[in-house]
């Protein structure tokens, strides 16, 4: 199951403490820490092999990733993007743990709502949340329905600390969100760290529609992508809410899980129909 394969990831044990490379002088000792951490849980060893790979090897593929130079060396512009706030998801599961790519079946996919913000007036979380489903939703044929009670597919919520997933949320900072791929249980389903200052603005805090799009993305089950126009981009970048949308890496990719399709029917709120890249 799913759930289990990302609460591996997290629960990796100490075969991963890394050796500290000495080549490179220049990088304090909090910023090793740092990248020893972002690599430990942004690009975990493979599982199947489980042969810990190098900080160097991790390293390379963290800077392939970012399409930054491939150095293997720590240098300021890895540290700068290490220290950006982020997805919690890690940029490498796709590959190394989804090889058949998780998505929903069904052409209904349920969603509810189940804890929510005090930085946020409850009407607005709801109209958000709707309004990122119908962004993927525009592209493919699946559509969204809102439950009120029970279990939903993909089960939304705010939480801070330890949250009964294995992946606590760090406090304010760093780890903004994460979601799971699809699949039962915690599969689909999509956390927001409450240690955050939630808003629908630009100016202050984190945008709540853009990280919301982006964790619903994984919810349908796209990783990361490199592309940094992307929303699946991992790294949070302030942007415009009032342009947002998806970029057309992001199309590509739900379209290759669903396929092109009929635009929704069930369309939960009006959405920005200059959106619409069809
Ligand atoms: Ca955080
Ligand atoms: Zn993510
Ligand atoms: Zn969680």
């Amino acid at each position: 199951m799913r759930l289990a394969v990302l609460c591996a990831l997290c629960l990796l044990p100490s075969g991963l403490a890394l050796p500290l490379p000495r080549e490179a002088g220049g990088t304090s000792e909090p910023q090793w820490k740092q990248a020893q951490d972002y690599l430990r849980r942004f690009y975990p060893s493979d599982p199947k092999t489980r042969e810990p790979d190098s900080f160097e090897a991790r390293l390379k593929l963290m800077q392939r990733f970012f399409r930054l130079p491939v150095t293997g060396v720590l240098n300021p512009p890895t540290i700068k993007i290490m220290q950006k706030p982020r997805c919690g998801v890690p940029d490498v599961a796709e590959y190394s743990l989804f090889p058949a790519q998780p998505k929903w079946v069904s052409s209904v996919v349920t969603y509810r709502i189940v804890s929510y913000t005090p930085d946020l007036p409850r009407v607005r979380v709801n109209q958000l949340v709707a309004k990122a489903l119908a962004m993927w939703s525009q592209e493919i044929p699946l559509s969204f329905r809102r439950v009120l009670a029970g279990t939903a597919d993909i089960m939304i919520s705010f939480a801070r600390g330890a949250h009964g997933d294995y992946n606590p949320f760090d406090g304010p900072g760093n780890t903004l969100a994460h979601a799971f791929a699809p699949g039962p249980g915690l599969g689909g389903d999509a956390h927001f760290d409450e240690d955050e200052h939630w808003t629908d603005g630009s100016r202050t805090g984190v945008n709540f529609l853009i990280t919301a799009t982006h964790e619903l993305g994984h919810s349908l089950g796209l990783g990361h992508s490199s592309d940094p126009n992307a929303v699946m981009y991992p790294a949070y970048r302030v942007g415009d809410p009032k342009n947002f949308k998806l970029a057309p890496d992001d199309i590509k990719g739900i379209r290759k899980l669903y396929g092109p399709g009929s635009r929704s029917l069930i369309q939960p709120v009006t959405v920005q129909q200059t959106a619409d890249p069809l």
